[in-house]
């Protein structure tokens, strides 16, 4: 069976703001696994379109972080806010079994989505990470500086996290650490 995880990451204005601890508490005291983290400097061809890439493996194009974004006219935006300093990725696994229906809609993803709120920060409701903690619509507009990222779907998580050839995108093969919790006897019956 396997457990369903999401890639969470906090954004460079969560960085810089200082919100490093507060963010990665949130996610500890809910009682997701943290599994994999790092500091990390995000390279332009990351975030969007690598041209090694493009020109000579066509076949991972579509494994850049925001690829389903880059029609959108806040892109050049969104690009250059993600890689305008460190960002801290983190992957956390649910202790939820997927194979155990009872638990299945209550997966880390979908859970993490909640904790993490609205993508528009003045959406976002108060106890929300983004409505607690963040309220620029960006400093240069028009991308929402919402402080982290949180997988959408368990798919777009396993894309996100591990990707397979060349192509790894926010981890790489090795790089996360799997361990037991002592607090999982008292977190799922
Ligand atoms: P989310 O981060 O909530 O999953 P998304 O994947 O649709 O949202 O978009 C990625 C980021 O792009 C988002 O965190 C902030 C920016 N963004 C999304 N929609 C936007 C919009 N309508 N205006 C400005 N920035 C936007
Ligand atoms: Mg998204």
């Amino acid at each position: 069976s396997e457990v369903e995880q999401s890639y969470i990451m906090i954004k460079p204005d969560g960085v810089q703001r200082g919100l490093v601890g507060e963010i990665i508490s949130r996610f500890e005291k809910k009682g997701f696994l943290l599994k994999g983290l790092k500091l990390f400097r995000c390279p332009k061809d990351l975030a969007q379109v690598c041209f090694i890439r493009i020109y000579y493996l066509p076949f991972i194009f579509s494994q850049e972080h925001y690829k389903d974004l880059k029609d959108k006219p806040f892109f050049p935006t969104l690009i250059d806010y993600i890689t305008s300093g460190p960002v801290v990725c983190m992957v956390s696994t649910s202790f939820v079994i997927l194979s155990c229906k009872a638990w299945e809609g209550a997966g880390v993803v979908a859970s993490a989505r909640k904790l993490i709120g609205a993508t528009n920060p003045l959406q976002a409701e108060p106890g929300t990470i983004r409505g607690d903690l963040a309220v620029q619509t960006g400093r240069s507009a028009p991308t929402f500086m919402n402080v982290v990222h949180g997988s959408d779907s368990p798919d777009n998580g396993k894309r996100e996290i591990v990707t397979l050839l060349f192509a790894a995108l926010w981890f790489k093969e090795g790089e996360l650490c799997q361990w037991e919790s002592v607090q999982t006897p008292w977190l799922v019956e």
